[in-house]
């Protein structure tokens, strides 16, 4: 079989992608090895950005999304046990949209297949051949056999733990911050309109509102801990110390989610090679602390989408500037989540802190807080706002 256009991976790039195609007239064939019922499961995103937001309605990609998602457009940190709102709406004049990424992403299964979009989930064994000629091949298993895709263009969007990045053969740049993130899922209600970021001498937490009855809470611990390290009872009393302040209580529920997350990055230079490109988490990866991987998902496939389209009018260019398109951003959101980062881990006492650092990070924290310049920028890339970095 052929198809113009083979998209491995059916996370929210490639969803993006094989929509936007499609929607362009541009036939391409979607290949996921989970079920469908599996990816539709999946919670992990939570906070979309608004330019990101308007991207997919620009392609009637949002119906549901803007019809039921809450905007926010504050948050408060939290520390010595006071509340500091911080109102990045009014510094900006746009949203975060909160919308579970497993809602988002079978909103755009469902309309990729209600639009006679082909997709196979179950896949085997993906592995890619000639990408560097004009006509490449993709061969997997599924429960008919082997199959053979040959196309014009491999879009890998796979994910960190996907195939497609091993052929791009380019420079992997890591980084690793040396600290874990307990990530939780509680049968909550909220227990503040939006995000609360706790910075604690017993390390950070944070609180996400994600719908009326489920609440995201993230714990700092080491990095590589074990979840059976956090019972019930422990992961409750962390969270009123580090995050509970008067008139601030958090709301306890059943856990339904406990995962370590040990925080780091990479980026893969360059993303494309030959006919395949990749885009989102197979290329790069950003540790959740500002919440920015899911949109950075989506603006590779909204780069990549239209690069294609231009391919098939007679204009290589936008293909040959991918990488640097997209990294430009990525960049961008690899540098603020350090950033945030300092903010939010400097002032943890287990491990014993750097001094120094902690102090840069309380000048830093009160610079946010006390001057309006300095709120305006942060607010304009916590939101990634800036059209052109
Ligand atoms: P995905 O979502 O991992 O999708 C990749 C898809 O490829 C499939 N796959 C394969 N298919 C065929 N053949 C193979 N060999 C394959 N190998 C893998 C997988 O089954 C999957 O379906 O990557 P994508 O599309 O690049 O999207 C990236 C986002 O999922 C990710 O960046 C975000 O979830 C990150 N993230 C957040 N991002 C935000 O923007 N805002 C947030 O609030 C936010 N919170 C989070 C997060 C990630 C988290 N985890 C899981 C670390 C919270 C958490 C806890």
């Amino acid at each position: 079989t052929s198809t113009r256009v083979a998209v491995v991976g059916a996370g929210p790039a490639g969803l993006a992608v094989a929509n936007i195609l499609s929607r362009k007239g541009i036939d391409c064939v979607l290949l996921e090895e989970q079920s469908r019922g599996y990816i539709e499961q999946r919670p992990r995103a939570g906070f979309i950005e608004e330019w990101a937001v308007r991207g997919l309605e620009q392609h009637g990609l949002a119906d549901r999304l803007l019809g039921s998602a809450p905007r926010h457009g504050g948050f408060e940190f939290r520390f010595e046990g006071a509340r500091h709102p911080f109102d990045y709406a009014e510094l900006t004049g746009q949203h975060h949209f909160v919308y579970p990424q497993q809602l988002l992403v079978t909103d755009l299964v469902a309309q990729y297949v209600d639009g006679g979009g082909e997709v196979a989930f179950g896949v085997q064994d993906v592995t890619l051949h000639g990408i560097e000629s004009e006509r490449p091949a993709v061969e997997y298993r599924d429960g008919a056999g082997e199959r053979r895709l040959e196309c014009d263009f491999v879009a890998g969007c796979d994910g960190a733990q996907g195939v497609t990045r091993t052929y791009v053969g380019g420079r992997v740049l890591r980084h690793d911050y040396g600290i874990g993130w307990l990530a939780l899922l509680a049968e909550a209600p909220p227990s503040a309109d939006g995000v609360v970021f706790g910075i604690h001498p017993r390390g950070f937490a944070a609180h996400m509102a994600r719908t009326p009855t489920v609440t995201r809470f993230y714990l700092q611990c080491p990095p590589g801990d074990d979840e059976d390290n956090w019972p019930h009872e422990r992961v409750w009393a962390e969270l009123h110390e580090r995050l509970g302040v008067p008139g601030g209580a958090i709301a306890e529920g059943p856990l339904i989610e406990k995962r370590v997350l040990d925080m780091h990055n990479y980026v893969t230079e360059p993303m494309a090679r030959g006919r395949l490109f990749l885009a989102g988490e197979s290329a790069h990866l950003v540790a959740p602390i500002a919440a920015k991987g899911l949109n950075l998902a989506l603006h590779d496939a909204f780069h990549l989408t239209d690069a294609i389209e231009a391919h098939y009018s007679g204009d290589d260019g936008p293909l040959a500037r991918y990488t640097e398109t997209c990294l430009a951003r990525v960049w961008q959101y690899q540098e603020f989540s350090q950033w945030l980062s300092d903010i939010f881990h400097s002032s943890t006492t287990d491990p014993p802190p750097d001094p120094f650092r902690a102090r840069l990070a309380q000048a830093r924290l009160r610079r946010l807080l006390g001057s309006r310049a300095a709120a305006a920028a942060f607010a304009e890339i916590y939101l990634g706002k800036a059209a052109d970095f």
